[in-house]
């Protein structure tokens, strides 16, 4: 097992899109591991491999206080989407920032779990924010992409200023 560095915003690198994984192997189950120990470490209730600058498509979750429903989710997809609801969502790769975004309510996600078995989940509340959140992130997009450029500006301007400080 292994933490992982997470990037931080503007990190150009947080905006690769992720690629299926194609068989889900020993290095991949590895990969799995090392991501929740670093969502717990955080601690955050998801992460997505792309925060981690590993280009796949694997999200790890779990939105519980006693990390007792740990949630993997390779090559997830959305079947369906219905209503809407905000959150003041934060993000592990955008310290410190919380802003109030809009989402779908609930929706279907159908993905590979980490011994390569499909299966198909309904979540709504926090799950299904959460779900989203990561989605957007193997798909190079932040939630600060919600924001008005303004805002996001500022938000960057102020991280570039943290990640210069402590880049070594
Ligand atoms: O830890 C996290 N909390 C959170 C709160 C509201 C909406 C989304 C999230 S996900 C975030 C962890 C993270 O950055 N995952 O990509
Ligand atoms: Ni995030």
């Amino acid at each position: 097992m292994a933490i992982l560095d997470i990037l931080h915003f503007p990190d150009p690198r947080l905006r690769t899109e992720a690629k299926p994984i194609k068989q889900v192997t020993p290095k991949v189950q590895q990969l799995v591991d090392d991501m929740f120990e670093t969502m717990y470490k955080a601690p955050g209730i998801g992460l997505a491999a792309t925060q981690v600058n590993v280009h796949r498509q694997v999200i790890v979750i779990d939105t519980t206080e006693d990390k007792s429903n740990p949630l993997c989710f390779i090559n997830p997809k959305i079947t369906q989407l219905q209503g809407d609801t905000t959150y003041d969502e934060g993000c592990l790769s955008v310290p410190s920032i919380y802003e109030t975004i809009h989402r779908a309510e609930k929706i279907t996600v159908e993905a590979l779990n980490r011994e390569g078995e499909t299966f198909t989940l309904e979540a709504d509340g926090l799950l299904a924010i959460c779900i989203q959140h990561e989605i957007d992130h193997l798909k190079g997009k932040l939630f600060v992409d919600y924001l008005s450029p303004l805002k996001r500006q500022r938000i960057a301007k102020r991280l570039d200023k943290q990640n210069r400080s402590k880049a070594a």
